[in-house]
């Protein structure tokens, strides 16, 4: 007899994800678009004029006003692409092109810049990050030479939601381009792929209106509330873009930047419906109590004898011995460990206060 495809496992108990149960109207549009290719324009006209909406949406929360970019299949092909478009920029736009590219990134940098590096044939130089899990800045200077097209800051990092200093990151890349002949200089990425919805509603300085940001990634799959498969590629100047495009002979467009051909119209449907939905008074109460359940938890994990390390943006980190994780991921908990070891709580919009308290409990009954 046939198998009903099972339903997908439920969120209930899921702590170590970054991304979350879509946005209800986010998920009907996405079935709607579902067998749309916005890679196609001449043939999927609604797609495409969704895309350029979704553009101007992440554009806004991004602070550029004539953003240029895609709906890309999430973080690692945005980041992928913004080396590409650094690499392809510096071979044909410098005075002196570089002859081994390399580009300079903190170490709590996600590994997609690995990927990116291998399939690029550049150099990753990953420096060290400071006591509290920022890009040092300092290092960065260090690492950046000649050959260097790209610069990486990371806004919201993977592993404890820290936020590296991007304004004095654009400094260094200034500086690197006052000392070469040709005023040439490595473009200025920002990682904020997880971090991009909740950062217009604090404090930070990670976007384009705080530094001269060339390029920048934040994700509508993950804290946007949009369904898989949606990321976001920004880029500030055209000539960013053009750097990616191939021509493609027998479409009615004639060239293509992105990365995969056919593409996902589920995924720009979803990011425009769920930006129309929750922008910005929806994503900001999600950001206010994620905050407040973070710091909810790093209390709880603190009165109990844990080494906390202090949350920023709503990512809790923290040393739990071995067998009481151990013992939490058979009761179904879905919890994931730091490179260190710590325990890792996302505050996604799916995780909430009860759910907390039940984790809390589970760790008192098994510590
Ligand atoms: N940049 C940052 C800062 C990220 O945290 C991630 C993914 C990426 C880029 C890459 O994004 P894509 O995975 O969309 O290509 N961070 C999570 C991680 O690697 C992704 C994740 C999502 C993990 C859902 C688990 C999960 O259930 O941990």
């Amino acid at each position: 007899m046939q198998q009903a495809v099972p339903e997908p496992q439920s969120f209930r108990r899921v702590l170590s994800s970054m991304c979350t149960e879509p946005h209800p109207a986010a998920r009907e549009a996405a079935v709607r678009f579902l067998a749309t290719n916005p890679g196609d324009p001449g043939t999927y006209g609604a797609a495409a004029e969704l895309e350029a909406r979704a553009v101007d949406a992440l554009g806004e929360l991004a602070g550029l006003a004539d953003p240029h970019g895609y709906v890309t299949s999430g973080g690692t092909e945005a980041n992928i692409q913004a080396v590409r478009a650094a690499r392809n920029r510096a071979r044909d736009e410098w005075t002196s092109p570089p002859e081994s590219p390399n580009v300079v990134a903190p170490e709590s940098a996600h590994f997609s810049f690995a990927k990116a590096a291998d399939v690029l044939g550049v150099d990753l130089l990953t420096v060290p990050t400071d006591g509290d899990g920022r890009a040092d800045v300092d290092a960065v200077r260090a690492a950046v030479g000649d050959d260097t097209v790209a610069v990486v800051g990371v806004a919201g990092s993977t592993e404890y939601g820290r936020v590296d200093p991007i304004p004095d990151l654009a400094g260094v890349v200034e500086a690197a381009g006052e000392s070469t002949p040709g005023g040439d200089r490595p473009l200025l990425h920002v990682d904020a792929a997880w971090g991009g919805f909740y950062l217009p509603f604090t404090d930070h300085e990670w976007c384009f209106e705080h530094a001269p940001v060339d390029t920048l990634t934040v994700d509508p799959h993950k804290l946007g509330q949009a369904p898989v498969p949606a990321g976001g590629l920004l880029a500030r100047d055209r000539a960013t873009l053009d750097a990616l495009a191939v021509e493609t002979p027998y479409l009615e467009s004639t060239s293509q930047a992105t990365l995969t051909g056919t593409r996902s119209g589920a995924g720009v449907a979803g990011t425009v419906a769920a930006f129309d939905e929750l922008w910005p008074a929806g994503y900001r109460e999600a950001y206010e109590t994620a905050t407040a359940n973070a710091s909810w938890l790093a209390d709880a994990l603190d009165d109990r004898g844990f080494d906390v390390v202090e949350p920023d943006l709503p990512l809790v980190a923290a040393d739990v011995p071995e067998s009481v994780f151990e013992a939490l991921r058979k009761r179904e908990w879905r919890i994931s460990r730091t490179g260190r070891d710590e325990l890792r709580v996302v505050c996604m919009p799916h995780v909430t206060r009860r759910m907390l308290r039940e984790f809390v409990a589970d760790v008192d009954d098994l510590r």
